[in-house]
């Protein structure tokens, strides 16, 4: 089933108009509402009224994470805050989260979407979706939530772990549906076979999984050990949440819904377009939303796309997989990470040196562990051994509390992490995605 056929499978000069004429009305919106844009547009010396075709986006200035961390809260928002309906966060790089702000038509956009998300995954109206991804700040669990009452399903809002009770909602309910990270859908399985769960048999046929980097080895494994079909969805808060872009069942790319979110592929270093089926940095406008509109917004994810008709029908372009970042954001079971968050933990605990490590592994089964080596002053080992692991449940506790999520410790003494004469190698990742 495809959610708005008209939108969806329209040629390729029908959506250049609608793009165009979505382009030129958020110009001036944005001029007009916002002083941030409207200072970044002078400082280039473009006015709204050079802008006559999507082409012309390239007049317009690039936004970034930090000109949302700069206007920390509410800056970076184009309507007044007694105009925004709901707020969602998402991890900074340091110090200020990032902060999304949705308008009642915004949050309106954002079931429409995900309800073409769910319609591409092959939700039909009337199924049962379990919804395992967080509610909450995040935006994984009411972006589906929201998309899933837009389509007719019947939604459970399980949000994430309890995974006991997640599986005894599948065995009794009988939902046809799963949306949880892929990493939590590999970890259910093996807590499913632990409980003597036969997963083969799960009432689960759909599961929608995104919010992480995910390999065509773990769809394979998610795929054999559940008995359904996994697809990749894409998203991040600044631009809607989950809802920019989805693969359909013939798995050949995520569909983006270019008359809403408009891509451009850029090499990162010129800011120029690549050509099609290359390497780039997404960047993206949202050409309808009004609470925080972003012009050419860079995701810094490293993706490819296509403008070939899928097989499905659809005519929108088709995202690769994330094939990585060009910053050093971490994404560790669905949680975005940044080294720089577990500097300043350790900066602010006495006792602690400059000198830390995190060492990233994946499980067999899939599922992600962070060991943070942190180097302490010698005294810590020459007293005794009950103040070395006060110092180590402290690290723990801080970086657990900052992180939300839940990190293994290593005290080592001085000199024990590798040293570098240039940039200090703070991360060594032995995932291989
Ligand atoms: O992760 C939104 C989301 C929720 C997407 C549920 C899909 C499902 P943020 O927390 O702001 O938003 O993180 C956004 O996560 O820039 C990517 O680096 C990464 N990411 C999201 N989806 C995928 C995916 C949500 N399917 C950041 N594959 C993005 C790889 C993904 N990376």
């Amino acid at each position: 089933m495809i959610w708005n056929e008209d939108v969806e499978c329209l040629d390729r000069d029908g959506l250049k108009k609608i793009q165009s004429q979505r382009l030129i009305d958020l110009a001036s919106y944005v001029y007009d509402k916002n002083p941030i844009y409207k200072e970044k547009f002078d400082l280039l010396g473009v006015k709204p009224s050079d802008i006559k075709s999507i082409d012309d986006i390239k007049k317009l200035p690039f936004t970034t994470k930090i000109d949302l961390r700069d206007s920390y809260p509410f800056g970076i928002f184009s309507e007044s805050i007694d105009k925004v309906a709901e707020i969602h966060v998402s991890s900074g790089t340091t110090g200020n989260p990032t902060v999304v702000g949705y308008t009642k038509d915004d949050l309106h956009l954002w079931s429409t979407v995900m309800a073409r998300s769910l319609c591409c995954a092959g939700a039909e109206p009337g199924d049962m979706m379990q919804v395992a991804y967080g509610y909450g700040l995040f935006t994984g669990g009411l972006g589906f939530h929201y998309g899933g009452i837009e389509m007719g399903l019947t939604v459970i809002p399980a949000s994430s772990g309890n995974t006991r009770r997640q599986l005894k909602i599948m065995q009794d309910f009988r939902p046809r549906i799963l949306a949880c990270t892929p990493s939590y859908a590999i970890y259910m399985a093996e807590e499913a076979k632990k409980m003597g769960i036969d997963t083969r048999k799960s009432s689960w046929e759909i599961g929608i999984f995104g919010a992480e980097p995910w390999s065509e080895q773990m769809r394979k494994e998610i795929e054999d050990t559940w008995g359904i079909i996994a697809t990749d969805v894409y998203g991040l808060s600044e631009i809607i949440g989950p809802g920019v872009c989805q693969e359909c069942t013939i798995k050949q790319g995520m569909h983006i819904f270019s008359d809403v979110f408009y891509p451009e592929i850029i090499d990162p270093d010129t800011g120029k377009d690549v050509a099609e089926g290359e390497d780039g940095e997404l960047v993206i406008t949202t050409l309808t939303k009004r609470g925080i509109p972003l012009i050419r917004y860079r995701t810094r994810d490293i993706v490819s796309i296509t403008y070939e008709k899928c097989a499905c029908g659809r005519t929108s372009p088709r995202i690769s997989k994330v094939k990585g970042r060009t910053d050093d954001m971490l994404i560790i079971r669905g949680i975005n990470v940044f080294p720089s968050q577990i500097e300043d933990v350790l900066l602010g605990i006495e006792g602690t040196q400059p000198h830390y490590q995190l060492v990233i592994t994946r499980s067999d089964k899939g599922l992600d562990q962070i060991e943070v080596l942190v180097e302490v002053e010698d005294r810590f080992f020459s007293d005794e051994i009950k103040r070395l692991s006060q110092l180590e449940s402290l690290i723990k506790e801080r970086l657990n509390s900052t992180l939300s999520i839940g990190v293994t410790v290593r005290l080592v003494e001085r000199g024990t992490v590798e040293r570098s004469e240039g940039k200090a190698k703070r991360v060594v990742d032995n995932r291989h995605l």
